[in-house]
């Protein structure tokens, strides 16, 4: 799906037009991939755009930026205000927000620590990760050939842009295979997440996702989904996952920014129980939809208005 542009783009506390929106090309993110970054939505409610937990997406972007010693020149709530200034200024309410931050040019070679720490926050309307039909039908996963990238490797938990290319592995092979989205595994085999989505399973009425030592991001959509189905009476297990457990899995689903909550209703051509969305799925889809929607008041707090 191709970039829908919009006005303006925040760059290092300015906002520049979407086509000055440049960076030099020796740029040490470029080579290197020296950068940290985050997805985030925002919603249209009744009371306008709101943004879904955005503290925790700036707070898990400042984690990430701290594990590379990348020094952000603003403060989370600077950013937090620029995310809300992004979208007023460009008079957007559902959208994707794509904060960047990036070592820039300075000098050449591995050492990043002489690049300056630039940071851009742009937005713009962008429909579901895995397709809209992929709400109701789900979809095929793929068990990936290619490993996470693991904790001694490049940490799963720090959202850097150079990591993306080990996932992006993973996309390209189910992609190529004919399916929808690579599930990946670590190198003692369980299960981690999709190439961009965390993953849970249902069976006999539990919930499992496979626990952040399996060496999976630290999802908010994931968090947001353990605390809901928590909340609806679900017993939620974080505790590894074998491939086994996803091809005797009742349901399974994806969970993500970009994605949302999508069923998946094949792994490795093995339909799961439900033959597409299962009833579990279904429920906490619809809450999910509530919560990011404003409906829920119980959830009020994960939402940032932007007020035009
Ligand atoms: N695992 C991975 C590897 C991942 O990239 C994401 C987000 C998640 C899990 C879900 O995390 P969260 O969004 O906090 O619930 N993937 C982002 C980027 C996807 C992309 O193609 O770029 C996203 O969903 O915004």
């Amino acid at each position: 799906m191709p970039i829908e542009p919009v006005k303006k783009i925040w760059m290092d506390g300015r906002l520049v037009d979407w086509d000055d929106a440049t960076i030099h090309i020796l740029s040490h993110g470029l080579h290197y991939g020296s950068g940290v970054f985050e997805g985030v939505r925002a919603y249209d409610t009744k009371r306008g755009a709101a943004v879904f937990r955005l503290n925790d997406h700036i707070r898990r972007l400042f984690r990430s930026a701290h594990m590379y010693f990348m020094e952000i020149p603003f403060t989370q709530e600077e950013l937090v205000d620029a995310v809300a200034d992004t979208i007023r200024e460009n008079g957007l309410s559902a959208c994707y927000i794509r904060p960047l931050v990036y070592r820039g040019y300075a000098e050449m070679g591995l050492n990043p620590l002489p690049a300056p720490v630039n940071v851009s926050v742009a937005a713009w309307p962008w429909g579901l990760y895995l397709g809209e039909e992929s709400v109701e039908a789900g979809v095929r996963a793929k068990i990936s050939s290619w490993k996470r990238n693991d904790h001694n490797t490049l940490p799963p938990m720090a959202k850097a842009t150079g990591q993306y290319i080990n996932s992006s592995l993973a996309k390209v092979e189910a992609l190529k295979g004919g399916y929808d989205e690579a599930i990946m595994l670590n190198h003692a085999g369980y299960v981690t997440d999709g190439s961009g989505e965390n993953v849970f399973i249902v069976k006999d009425g539990v919930l499992f996702t496979p626990p952040l030592s399996a060496g999976c991001l630290d999802g908010i959509t994931r968090d947001s989904i353990i605390a809901i189905a928590r909340d609806q009476g679900y017993e939620v297990v974080e505790r590894n996952l074998s491939r086994f457990d996803l091809y005797a899995a009742d349901e399974a689903f994806f969970t993500g920014t970009a994605a949302e909550v999508v069923p998946i209703r094949e792994v490795d051509d093995r339909q799961l129980g439900s033959n597409g969305r299962g009833p579990v799925t279904k429920e906490l889809q619809g809450i999910f939809l509530g919560v990011t929607g404003g409906e829920i008041e119980k959830y009020q707090g994960w939402l940032t208005y932007v007020t035009g």
